[in-house]
């Protein structure tokens, strides 16, 4: 269902004098109270009132996760301290955490756009959703609930962790909708079989599932075992947090940027080059609403790429592709590129695998080694398959090399050896950078 049929099937023409509009009151906001933007305006020789057309963007300095980093804790807020009523912030493996404030209206724009989220993956205020996604300073937990909350439907605040408690919550509330990462509603759907609970038999019905990257084989695999319909949701906190785009239940292919509240391009990793409609490149956000932390062409090293065709739902708002990776993740090994998603596609494709699998790579000498190591499913034990085990490896290695043009050595493990997250899944060890 549409949660705001009017903004959400605005004709682009209609849609790009509204972004044009915001566009150029932001750019006025964050030259008047963000030091850091006067600043890279200036250096730029460019003032807000250069914006004419939504082309002109191209202009605009871009800012960076490092400016974030740079500016720790608060120096790109753009509005004094006593209207920041939240703050959210992202650990990051590497550096100071970014950290990102909230206005009363940010919080109520991004309730509202969850709101729509999960409207467009079919929920209805009759839910009743698990949220499994982290609360705290991550944004997925709050962020799942006040859209919750604000679609009407009732939202059980369970967080992460406690695995087993949460599959009988589940089962006893007669839960409808989960809200979690795709790694952690498998891992929910395992504990619930050993407890005796199948989520076929259950009334699940709907997941909302984001915050990592994963396949379309993994979303055919999760709708199987659980019996239900699997919708990819996207955000990063540093833009507002899950809800910047997501699928519509109609169709299902690629997820619906809420265009009146975000201004997508895509642009070449490597020269900053805007991209054409259709092109693979490097998702660049500028938030045309947000008062707290605006952000101007925002690099979110997400590869994707924008689909501006109709979609058959009826929302005029542009679709991304499923996100096949970040460019900070990309596995360069022995110089040719590979993106963990890939990798996953052929393991959770090919039969007698489970979908849990870990990527190491390591230096050996002077040369790059992959291995993928992947847990074969108990079917194949019980079937009794598991004398065949070198010849799977050896299959699944020419499949790699095949289509990925990278020599892996495959590794077939035990079910249930490989460890499970209970938030974003930590599928590759670079084991080179502790060499
Ligand atoms: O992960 C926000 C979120 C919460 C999104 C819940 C969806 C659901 P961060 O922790 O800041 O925020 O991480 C953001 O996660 O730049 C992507 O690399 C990745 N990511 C998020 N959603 C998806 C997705 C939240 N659907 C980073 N597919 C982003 C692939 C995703 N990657």
């Amino acid at each position: 269902m549409i949660f705001n049929m009017e903004r959400e099937t605005l004709p682009r023409e209609e849609l790009e004098a509204l972004q044009l509009n915001r566009l150029q009151n932001l750019c006025e906001r964050v030259y008047a109270n963000v030091p850091f933007y006067r600043q890279r305006f200036d250096e730029a020789g460019i003032t807000p009132g250069d914006i004419h057309t939504l082309e002109d963007i191209k202009h605009l300095p871009f800012t960076e996760k490092q400016d974030l980093r740079d500016n720790y804790p608060f120096g790109l807020f753009a509005v004094p301290k006593e209207n920041i009523v939240r703050i959210h912030a992202s650990s990051g493996t590497t550096g100071k955490a970014t950290v990102v404030g909230y206005t009363a209206r940010d919080l109520d724009s991004w309730a509202t756009l969850m709101a729509r989220s999960l409207s467009a993956a079919g929920i209805t205020r009759s839910d009743l959703i698990h949220n499994a996604y982290g609360y705290g300073l991550f944004t997925g937990g709050l962020g799942a609930h006040y859209g919750a909350e604000k679609l009407g439907a009732t939202v059980i605040p369970m967080s992460g962790g406690a695995t087993k408690r949460q599959v009988h919550l589940m089962h006893d509330f007669g839960a409808t909708a989960i809200t979690c990462t795709p790694s952690y509603a498998l891992h929910l759907y395992e504990v619930g079989l050993d407890e005796g609970i199948d989520m076929r038999n259950e009334p699940l019905r709907i997941g909302v599932f984001g915050a990592e990257p994963w396949t379309d084989a993994m979303r055919e695999d999760i709708e199987e075992k659980m019996g239900i319909s699997a919708v990819n949701v996207y955000g990063l906190s540093e833009v507002m947090g899950p809800g910047v785009s997501i699928e519509c239940a109609e169709a299902k292919c690629g997820m619906h940027i809420f265009e009146d509240h975000f201004l997508p391009e895509i642009i070449d990793p490597v020269t900053g080059e805007v991209l054409k409609p259709g092109e693979t490149g490097e998702l660049v956000l500028t938030t045309l609403t947000k008062e707290g932390v605006p952000l101007i062409r925002y690099r979110t090293r997400d590869i994707t790429a924008l689909d501006y065709t109709p979609c058959r739902c009826g929302r005029t708002h542009v679709r991304m592709r499923r996100v096949m990776g970040r460019s900070d993740d990309m596995l360069i090994i022995l110089g040719v590129n590979v993106f963990s998603s890939q990798i996953e596609s052929i393991l959770v494709e090919t039969d007698g695998l489970s979908p849990h699998y870990q990527i190491v790579i390591s230096r050996d000498g002077t040369l790059d080694s992959l291995e993928v190591r992947v847990e074969i499913s108990e079917t194949l034990i019980a079937d009794g398959a598991v004398r065949n085990l070198q010849q799977l490896e050896s299959r699944i290695q020419k499949t790699i090399k095949e289509y990925l043009g990278v020599s892996a050595n495959v590794r077939l493990v035990e079910p249930r050896s490989i460890q499970r997250s209970e938030g974003k899944a930590k599928r590759v060890l670079d084991l080179r950078t502790q060499q």
